[in-house]
């Protein structure tokens, strides 16, 4: 059955108003409308075609947990008698609990990618993925034969600058979800929990995200993941700001370092950000956080799941959002009891 699907992709107008643009035209045969954002901030408009191929492309920070993950989430699929395809995507990556069925790897390495042309492991890495994207052969050849029933695991690197500031993994991802893998992908971008213990790194981490988000223009959910290293040390209340970022996180106590004092006697307009007094009394970097501030809240895109490793049911949890965000149960073939049982005697 051919196979299609087409993304329509929100962009927000300056005064909140929303315009819907068509990316990739195609026809259809059955068809399901996914609307969103719901929560975790899923971010485009869907229309799925039945028989695609399912996947979620695994992005964030460095250290942020993605490799952790991902094991997490293959354990839990195959816990759940789910087929499941890994890819590592990763040139610097060594070490994994399940053996990637696709390793970049075996198409190039970081090291050798550094020690034969004297690249760092920034540039090397920007070198690894142009010469994927050169090769992609590599990575769609061994994709052709991954039926519906799969979920396609993409583990990336940490680099944030490969989804916001060059747009090669837009690019990636653009190939996989068109042409004949035809692969309904679910980003997921992953940010440590620990980072709301300093609001300015959490909202800078909640802005990177929401620029993945926008750069990749694919159904999307963030995480907050190691959420065991912040249990019980964060109230519920405060906790539910982070997750759903609440502005007034930056209107909290001087002592944030994100608010602009208010001073008797003096003019209280806002303080010109490039005198040098405002730049040592921290008032710029205040004024900046909150405009960021601004900007995350305009566009009311990011909000958070929360991910324990360790815990079956939020991993579970997760997964579901993945799959809602796809449309992978909608596209299932009802399995006859033989087959279910024929799978209980495995
Ligand atoms: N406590 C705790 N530690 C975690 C969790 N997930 C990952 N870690 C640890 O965090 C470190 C980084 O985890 P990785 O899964 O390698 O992170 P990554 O995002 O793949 O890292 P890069 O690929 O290098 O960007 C490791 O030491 C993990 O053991 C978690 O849920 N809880
Ligand atoms: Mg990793």
């Amino acid at each position: 059955m051919a196979t299609h699907a087409m993304i329509i992709s929100l962009a927000f107008l300056k005064d909140g108003q929303r315009a819907v643009r068509a990316q990739g035209q195609q026809r259809f045969q059955s068809e399901i409308f996914h609307i969103a954002p719901q929560k975790g901030g899923t971010l485009a408009f869907t229309i799925f075609n039945m028989g695609s191929k399912y996947g979620t492309i695994i992005m964030g920070p460095a250290g942020a947990g993605k490799t952790t993950f991902c094991s997490a989430l293959i354990q839990h699929l195959r816990a759940s008698r789910r087929s499941c395809f890994y890819i590592n995507l990763d040139p610097a990556a060594e070490d994994f609990v399940y053996e990637p069925d696709v390793d970049i790897k075996d198409l190039i390495s970081l090291s050798d990618v550094m020690e034969e042309l004297h690249l760092g492991p920034n540039g090397g890495l920007i070198y690894c993925f142009e010469f994927l994207l050169e090769n992609l052969d590599f990575l769609t050849d061994p994709l052709e034969t991954v039926t519906d029933e799969y979920m396609i695991v993409i583990d990336m690197p940490g680099q944030i600058e490969l989804y916001t500031h060059v747009p090669i993994v837009p690019q990636l991802v653009k190939h996989l979800g068109h042409g004949s893998l035809n692969i309904s992908l679910c980003a997921a971008y992953l940010l440590e929990s620990t980072f709301i213990g300093d609001k300015a790194k959490f909202f800078a981490g909640t802005l990177s995200a929401m620029s993945a988000m926008l750069m990749m223009e694919i159904p999307h959910v963030n995480i907050l993941s190691k959420m065991d290293l912040v249990k019980g040390q964060v109230a519920r209340r405060d906790l539910k700001k982070f997750v759903d970022p609440d502005m007034s996180l930056l209107q909290d106590g001087p002592e944030s370092g994100l608010v602009y004092e208010y001073k008797e006697g003096v003019d209280n307009g806002e303080p010109d950000p490039a005198e040098a007094e405002s730049v040592m009394s921290g008032e710029s970097f205040a004024k900046l956080n909150r405009a960021v501030g601004q900007l995350i809240d305009d566009f009311s895109l990011v909000s958070f799941l929360k991910l324990d490793v360790q815990d079956e049911d939020s991993v579970g949890a997760v997964l579901s959002y993945i799959d809602d965000a796809i449309q992978f149960h909608e596209a299932q073939e009802p399995r006859e009891p033989m087959e279910v049982e024929e799978m209980d005697g495995d």
